[in-house]
């Protein structure tokens, strides 16, 4: 048996030992139940593990982008930035891990092949890739929403005679790029973010972009002490408000239409949102952003005023300028310096639109119209996103039946965090959760308190097996392809729909009625004893 699996039978396993996992492993020992949590990476982190390239950085702000249900951490914990950077946010979940003691029941270097639900038994036999399987009555993911990196889907990687990395995989060790010839492919957050740090170091850097983001400015820097202070007397009331949000930030929910506003006014709301240097107070600037094109069109013209203003030379401008998708459909970035880094000499971006790629060559990229020379190729080409990590396991559950197959048209979930024929199976921030579309603890902390809740349920009535049943699975997904339907989000091939991945099924794959609906809805089912689900002895 490896370090560290102290049994072949546990009361769960966690799948996955980042934010979701580490909470997750918490909440199970404070149910006195064993568990043990496989984790394929050599240290706890998750996401905030791998993805370790120059410029990585959350989004989210540092005070707001941590966990609530330690207080006590909450008010000792120093970030240092405004917006935390990988390894800041990395260093945080090392800590959490130790402070609460919980490396001991993590097993590292350890991926879950499959997960199989026995019948008889009523229990799932999990198997990983140093050949052990355990025995468990639960089994829960926590696999994240964005881990299995995805290759371009060009030929010729393997023949490039550089060195080349994907920005979800990047090796622990600095990446010199002193005097290099680099290219790039990807402009979504992850190549945003690398970009300007890249190209301080390059003798040059090519940017292949086939889609244009639109990147709110950081206006990152040191954190704000002043801010910290009151943030930290008042980080009830604050987690509450994250709670009740539409995105799981603290923000007020807007009031106007962006269409009731005269045009002078909404101009000058915009630059103060945007001054903000917060893609979220951009966002929910008004009421209607994602779901009227009108009113999103004129946040959209606002950022390529912004772009135009930035970049000095028109052509490049209008090349980085998003015009064929509405503002926010596809996840909008943030960016240091992003677009004031196509004012630099050594930089060059190559619109994928008018040259599209081919293949990649021994010595570089071969486009339609060229030839392309580098010493580094970085992939930002993104993930399989939501529902690629739970496939990439072989889950099967009632019947033997496989997830892939079940889920061959999409995935189909009850609340995003259960699945019809597949018993005792919970998917922390699933798909038809609103996961992505949320301040990512603030979704996880909200899974894993309601799973903790259930399973202490189970056990003061005596059941052993839950199980969302079909009806309710079938009106969930129903809605969360209603909710998707109402919005602006079916206009662009996101990765929200599955549309990054050749062959996937286009289905929208995240829950948009946003946090605080979901925690509502969530806590009524609860409070009807569990409604929509079996539960059995
Ligand atoms: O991936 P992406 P990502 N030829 O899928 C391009 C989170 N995140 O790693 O749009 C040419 O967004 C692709 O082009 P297109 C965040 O949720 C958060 O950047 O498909 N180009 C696109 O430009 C984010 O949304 C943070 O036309 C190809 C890019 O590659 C998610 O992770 C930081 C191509 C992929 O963009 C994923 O972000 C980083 C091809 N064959 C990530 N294939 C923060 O918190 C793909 N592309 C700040």
């Amino acid at each position: 048996m490896s370090t560290n699996l102290k049994s072949t039978t546990y009361d769960a396993v966690v799948i996955g030992a980042g934010f979701s996992g580490l909470y997750m492993l918490h909440k199970l020992r404070g149910l006195g139940m064993s568990a043990v949590v496989f984790e394929a990476a050599d240290d706890v982190g998750g996401t905030w593990y791998l993805n370790r390239y120059p410029g990585c950085r959350c989004d989210v702000e540092s005070m707001h982008y941590s966990y609530s249900f330690d207080e006590e951490l909450e008010q000792e914990w120093e970030w240092t930035e405004k917006y935390p950077a990988q390894p800041e946010i990395h260093a945080y979940l090392s800590h959490v891990a130790d402070r609460h003691d919980l490396r001991k029941d993590i097993v590292l270097n350890t991926r879950v092949t499959s997960a199989h639900y026995d019948e008889g038994s009523g229990r799932w036999a999990v198997t990983t890739d140093s050949g052990e399987t355990v025995d468990a009555q639960f089994v829960i993911s926590a696999v994240g929403c964005l881990s299995t990196p995805k290759a371009p889907e060009i030929p010729g990687l393997d023949d490039f005679a550089g060195d080349w990395y994907h920005t979800g995989e990047w090796p622990e060790e600095k990446v010199d790029f002193t005097g290099k010839r680099v290219g790039i492919i990807g402009t979504g957050s992850s190549g945003i973010q690398v970009i300007p740090e890249v190209a301080k170091e390059a003798a040059h850097l090519t940017v292949f972009q086939r889609t244009p983001n639109y990147t709110i400015p950081t206006f990152n820097g040191p954190i704000d002490q002043e801010l910290v202070a009151d943030v930290k007397k008042n980080y009830r009331e604050i987690r509450q408000m994250a709670k009740e949000s539409g995105f799981g930030v603290p923000l007020p929910p807007p009031e106007k239409s962006a269409l009731e506003v005269d045009p002078e006014e909404r101009y000058a709301y915009y630059s103060k949102m945007w001054a903000r240097g917060s893609v979220t107070s951009v966002l929910t600037a008004y009421t209607d952003l994602l779901v009227d094109q009108e009113a999103n069109d004129t946040a959209a013209h606002f950022v390529h005023d912004r772009i135009r203003e930035i970049v000095e030379d028109p052509e490049v401008a209008e090349t980085l300028c998003p015009k064929d998708y509405p503002f926010g459909t596809k996840r909008p970035t943030m960016g240091t310096d992003y677009y004031e880094t196509f004012n630099r000499d050594n930089v060059t971006l190559v619109d994928l639109r008018k040259d599209p790629l081919e293949r990649i060559t021994a010595d570089g990229l071969k486009t339609e119209q060229g030839e392309w020379e580098f010493d580094v190729l970085i992939l930002a080409t993104g993930f399989d996103a939501m529902t690629g990590p739970l496939l990439a396991m072989d889950i099967r559950g009632r019947a033997g039946q496989p997830l892939a197959e079940k889920w061959k048209d999409g995935p189909h979930t009850y609340l995003g965090l259960s699945v019809a024929g597949f018993p005792n199976l919970f998917t922390i921030t699933g798909p038809g959760s609103p996961s992505v579309l949320s301040n990512m603890p603030v979704a996880i902390e909200q899974h894993v308190d309601w799973i903790g809740d259930l399973l202490a349920y189970m056990r003061e009535h005596g059941q052993s097996t839950a199980e969302a049943d079909q009806q309710s699975e079938e009106e969930w997904t129903q809605l969360v392809a209603e909710y998707a339907n109402a919005t602006l989000h079916m206009k662009a091939n996101s990765w929200y729909l599955g549309a990054n991945v050749p062959g996937k099924p286009r289905v929208f794959m995240v829950y948009t009625g946003g946090v605080g609906v979901y925690r509502e809805t969530c806590d009524e089912i609860a409070e009807a004893g569990y409604k929509g689900f079996e539960l059995s002895a």
